[in-house]
């Protein structure tokens, strides 16, 4: 019976796709797919560019605009393994999802939906349908626009509102929007539908694939995917209404640079978007002002009828850091008014407010470093991941506070945002706090390079790029994580992925999280930055700590003379379990973590020396959940903290190590706590 379905969703497709915009690879997870093994047959030329994507500002309130959040408790139901689109044959999106019958789960948003319920929704493969009502102000129908925002959907989503398509997208832990002015009922009840599919297939950012295997009951589709996380699936982020006038500012872009004589230059551009209605106000003009911290304007300017310019800040504070100065993460406040003629007796009225925190710096980069502020950088810190229980990848505020002091304790400067962009609430944070950002796309293990496949991977940095780029934590995008990028293939998939990128790089270096070696990798020829995963005295030679420092200059000296770019190690590291221990050392062990560790500081240190080595990442910040398999003991262990965010014994060694860097690069004091009494003989100092 089941079987029958399919024949039928396929003959559907094709309407589907038109109807609603949703990518025909969604729904047709390894349905008559093809395999592509040899990826070196395409010619990537006339690729399609993604469209760049509009708007997307981080919903602000203001004089001039509304927020409200949709987060909380939503209703969801699952569809059918077998059958993931019957809700839309059905039309499940024209009336309540109790009317189908189906068993109603309470699903908090923002969270992964996986981890909530005690039943197989964990492993659940396809669709499942989110719910919620809520009211509209009468108020919000007069003089503007409504829009709904979601922050991300993973993998792919379709929204309804009371019944009417409202938008769809796909490649999660992305933001999306659209205004549903025309679909709500101002001063009643609306009802928001999404459906959300979690699959993956060949042509998805990440990629996965969609298989069916025989169970003692039947069978059932399985989802795989070879990168070393949980699929966790669901809405994600914040869900967000928003209101902005009929004529608003619709998105903005702003670079800084600092001069050596404290001079910050602010180079701008507004874009504006009209409703129909909208199309009759007449902008005057456009107040651009910069407030420092207290509120006191440090430059400004009025443009009449241009979009764009660039202000000067005599004396600027800049953009520092963590631990590079005794205020890092200064932000300013840019405030874009815009200003229209008006029939009341004053010639003109405040139209639209927005305000963007802004920090004043520079980024450059030549072959041997990256300079911020003109200084050469020397990055500490980790690979992470957004997981944490029972939220799975939820925007969880508390968590995220609570990594941010934990990466301050330990004195860490950077992350990279492994293997996805994170949400932007932490973006924001980091801008405050000083810490150094390496952007990533979703685009983890890719392997079979083909044509769709690139549009996928170019739109998921347009929109990570365009969410990204007046962030100044932002200092480089890493374009994958581990592509098998010796193969053959690779080479001109990357090549355009590049130059692609390349026009749109808003000012930063480019990069990657590469495992391929040196002598065979298609990809490092074109980045700005060379960065390698190697699990020396891990995967390679397990419980040999003592080849790691030979091993490891060998591997950072060949990317080096090969490609004669700085270099940075974005990953090493070593499962362990907390809480065993073993004099000597043995894998697993805390033990043979801080061993591990301190072997891998000395090449590091060896290698700095060297003048092109310029990062030193640890996989991992914190414990994280990973597919079921016979390597994971509860998922990946490699965590520096517990998925609970407590330290391992190695988090005290690292923090010394990072607190020692900072003390010999930028003169820094140590904090008191980080050594402990022991004798008056002994002085355990750094
Ligand atoms: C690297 C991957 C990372 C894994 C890590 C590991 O980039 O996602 O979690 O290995 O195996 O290859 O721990």
């Amino acid at each position: 019976m089941r079987r029958l379905w399919k024949p039928v969703i396929f003959l559907l497709l094709g309407s589907l796709q038109v109807l609603l915009a949703y990518p025909e690879d969604d729904f047709l997870v390894n349905a008559n797919r093809k395999e592509l093994t040899d990826s070196s047959l395409f010619e990537y030329g006339d690729v399609r560019k993604p469209t760049p994507t509009k708007g997307l500002l981080y919903p602000r309130e203001s004089e001039t605009r509304e927020v409200r959040s949709l987060d909380g408790m939503w209703q969801l139901v699952r569809s059918d393994p077998f059958d993931p689109l019957q809700g839309i044959r059905e039309k499940w999106f024209m009336d309540a999802l109790r009317k189908t019958g189906r068993e109603i789960i309470s699903m908090p948003v923002p969270a992964s939906y996986n981890d909530i319920t005690t039943d197989n929704l964990r492993d659940h493969v396809g669709t499942v349908w989110y719910e919620r009502t809520f009211f509209v102000p009468r108020s919000w129908k007069a003089m503007q626009r409504t829009w709904l925002r979601f922050s991300s959907v993973h993998y792919a989503a379709v929204v309804w509102i009371n019944g009417r398509n409202a938008t769809s997208h796909s490649i999660g832990h992305l933001p999306f929007e659209s205004e549903i002015s025309g679909l709500l009922s101002f001063g009643g009840n609306n009802r928001i539908t999404v459906m959300c599919d979690n699959r993956l297939s060949n042509r998805t950012i990440p990629q996965g694939s969609v298989y069916e295997v025989a169970t003692d009951d039947g069978s059932v589709p399985v989802q795989s995917y070879t990168f070393d996380f949980f699929n966790y699936a669901g809405i994600h982020r914040s869900v967000h209404l928003y209101t902005t006038p009929l004529l608003h500012i619709s998105d903005l872009e702003v670079t800084t640079q600092l001069t050596n004589e404290g001079l910050g230059r602010i180079d701008y551009r507004v874009w504006l978007e009209a409703s129909k209605e909208g199309l009759q106000i007449q902008p005057i003009h456009l107040r651009v002002q910069l407030r420092d911290k207290d509120g006191h304007v440090a430059a400004q300017q009025i443009n009449k009828a241009i979009y764009h310019g660039t202000l000067l800040v005599p004396n600027a504070t800049p953009w520092w850091p963590y631990l590079m100065h005794s205020d890092p993460g200064y932000l300013y406040n840019l405030q874009f008014e815009l200003f229209v003629s008006s029939n009341e007796k004053e010639l003109e009225a405040l139209q639209d407010t927005y305000r963007l925190p802004v920090g004043i710096r520079s980024l450059s980069w030549d072959n041997d470093t990256l300079l911020l502020n003109g200084k050469p950088l020397y990055l500490r810190g980790f690979g992470r991941h957004e997981d944490s229980d029972f939220r799975g990848k939820g925007l969880d505020n508390a968590l995220l506070a609570r990594d941010f002091n934990l990466l301050k304790w330990t004195g860490a400067n950077a992350y990279r945002t492994s293997h996805y962009p994170y949400s932007e609430e932490s973006m924001q944070f980091a801008d405050q706090h000083g810490i150094m950002i390496i952007d990533e796309c979703p685009a983890v293990n890719i392997d079979i390079f083909e044509p769709q496949l690139l549009e996928n991977h170019m739109s998921s940095l347009e929109q990570l790029i365009h969410r990204d780029r007046n962030h100044p934590s932002v200092i480089a995008w890493s374009v994958a994580n581990e592509p098998r990028s010796n193969k053959k293939g690779a080479l001109k998939y990357f090549e355009s992925l590049v130059n692609y990128v390349r026009g749109i790089a808003h000012g930063r270096p480019l990069t990657a999280a590469i495992n391929a070696n040196s002598s065979s990798c298609h990809l490092a020829q074109f980045l700005d930055i060379v960065g390698f995963n190697r699990y020396n005295s891990w995967y390679q030679n397990s419980g040999r700590t003592d080849m790691i420092i030979n091993l490891l200059t060998i591997e950072a000296q060949s990317w080096r003379d090969k490609f004669g770019k700085p270099v940075i190690q974005f990953e090493y590291g070593g499962d362990t379990m907390e809480g065993m221990h073993s004099l000597p050392a043995f894998i697993w062990s805390e033990e043979y973590q801080v061993e591990l560790f301190s072997r891998h500081f000395k090449a590091f240190d060896e290698l700095r020396g060297r003048g092109w080595f310029i990062g030193e990442f640890v996989w991992n910040f914190a414990d994280f959940r990973t597919a079921q398999t016979i390597t994971r003991v509860g998922g990946n262990k490699k965590g520096v903290f517990t998925r609970n965010r407590q330290p391992k014994e190695v988090a005290h060694i690292l923090r010394r190590r990072y607190f020692a860097l900072a003390k010999e690069l930028d003169m820094f004091g140590l904090p008191e706590d980080l050594t402990v009494y022991i004798s008056k003989h002994f002085h355990n100092e750094l």
